[in-house]
């Protein structure tokens, strides 16, 4: 179960050749818009220093990182959501992502068409944004008309989630044909959960991704991004060059740091995109060692050992036994295991023990 990402934008926005340098794959990209007919598809390794080190550490037989898959889709443009351009054919592949990049244009270049006419971030966010409410309204709607008539035709014995699944979809409704995306409606938590079999677009987390020029990648304030800024927060924009990274990508792994040192850049996009993706989502990374295999994985903060235990397999949930848990840091001080077990510092802990980021977790359990 790998972190899921879905790019979306404006045609020509840049979409795949972000892609591209994310997953180093070969979509097709050009200065016409709606390049990209069909969907691409790619899984990336989450960079992860404190993998690297624990398997320098502890030399297991086989080292597995987290991944994350990027699904990149057709470009959306005015009308998407009743058809128009490709990108409608394509909105369902989106539904079930985890998160969303929404790639704007900020690059100005006269060889790259633009179907809005010019270079404005703001107006290409709401357009896109417009065509997906339109389309998670259709989805509401259906739903409220189905569920309508399955209350009134057996109102006494209907259950109480469906009812709230009911007016949840109701007030997401009236929330969209307001104009405010379905995050951002204040829901409760129980309210989420009621509709999210739905897979509402607009009820995802989004990551507004500022694709800049060349020339602006390492700058404070690259122009087009100050509007997205004040609009989304400065936590929520994340500014990248895509050709740029794309460069990144082509280049063999130990001549990036100082091709990136020479552009006055810390990290590459996937690094950034990366970190926010988990940010966003509340995620942590916590690691295994098994049978001489090293292992991480990636939870929503707040899981419990036991509910970890069942992303690694079922069983391990079912016959939880305990957890031997120790923590990164205390690993890469002491080195080895077993000087952790001599200086007790291997904790034991119960199925509702909450895992922390960086954990290292032994677990038992009976089949
Ligand atoms: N100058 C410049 N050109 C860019 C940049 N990013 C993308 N492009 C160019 O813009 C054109 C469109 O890029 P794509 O990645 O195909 O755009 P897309 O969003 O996937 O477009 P569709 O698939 O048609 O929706 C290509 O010619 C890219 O080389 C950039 O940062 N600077
Ligand atoms: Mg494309």
């Amino acid at each position: 179960m790998s972190l899921n990402i879905g790019i979306i934008g404006a045609p020509n926005a840049g979409k795949s050749t972000l892609f591209n340098a994310l997953t180093q794959g070969k979509a097709p990209a050009s200065p016409y818009p709606f390049c990209t007919v069909d969907r691409n598809v790619g899984v990336v390794e989450v960079p992860d220093s404190r993998l690297r080190r624990l398997n320098d550490l502890l030399k297991p037989e086989s080292c597995t990182p987290a991944t994350v898959q990027f699904v990149d889709i057709a470009g959306l443009v005015r009308g998407a959501s009743r058809g128009e351009g490709l990108g409608n054919r394509f909105l369902a592949h989106v539904r079930e992502v985890d998160a969303v990049a929404h790639v704007l244009r900020c690059f100005d270049d006269e060889t790259v068409a633009h179907v809005e006419g010019g270079v404005d971030p703001l107006r290409d966010a709401e357009v896109v944004e417009a065509e997906l409410m339109l389309a998670d309204l259709e989805v509401c709607e259906r739903a409220v008309g189905r569920l309508a008539h399955l209350i009134r035709s057996d109102a006494k014995r209907v259950a109480r989630e469906v009812v709230l699944e009911h007016d949840t979809l109701v007030r997401a409704g009236e929330g969209l044909k307001a104009g405010r995306p379905v995050r951002g409606q204040g829901l409760t938590p129980e309210e989420q959960g009621a509709i999210r079999g739905h897979q509402l677009l607009t009820a995802k987390p989004v990551l507004y991704v500022a694709n800049v020029n060349e020339s602006d990648a390492a700058s404070e304030d690259p122009p087009g991004v100050q509007p997205l800024w004040r609009r989304y927060g400065p936590d929520r924009v994340l500014t990248i060059s895509a050709r740029i990274e794309e460069e990144i990508g082509q280049l063999p792994a130990e001549e990036r740091k100082a091709f990136l040192a020479d552009l006055g850049l810390k990290e590459t996009g996937l690094d950034r995109l990366v970190i926010a993706g988990f940010r966003l989502l509340n995620l942590i990374t916590f690691y295994t060692v098994a049978n001489q295999k090293l292992r991480a994985w990636q939870v929503v903060k707040g899981t419990k050992t036991a509910e970890a235990a069942g992303k690694i397999h079922s069983d391990m949930e079912r016959g939880f036994i305990r957890a031997e848990v120790v923590g990164f840091e205390d690993l890469a001080r002491h080195r080895t295991m077993a000087e952790l077990h001599q200086r007790g510092m291997v904790r034991t802990e119960g199925r509702e023990y909450e895992v922390g980021d960086g954990d290292v977790i032994h677990i038992l359990f009976h089949v």
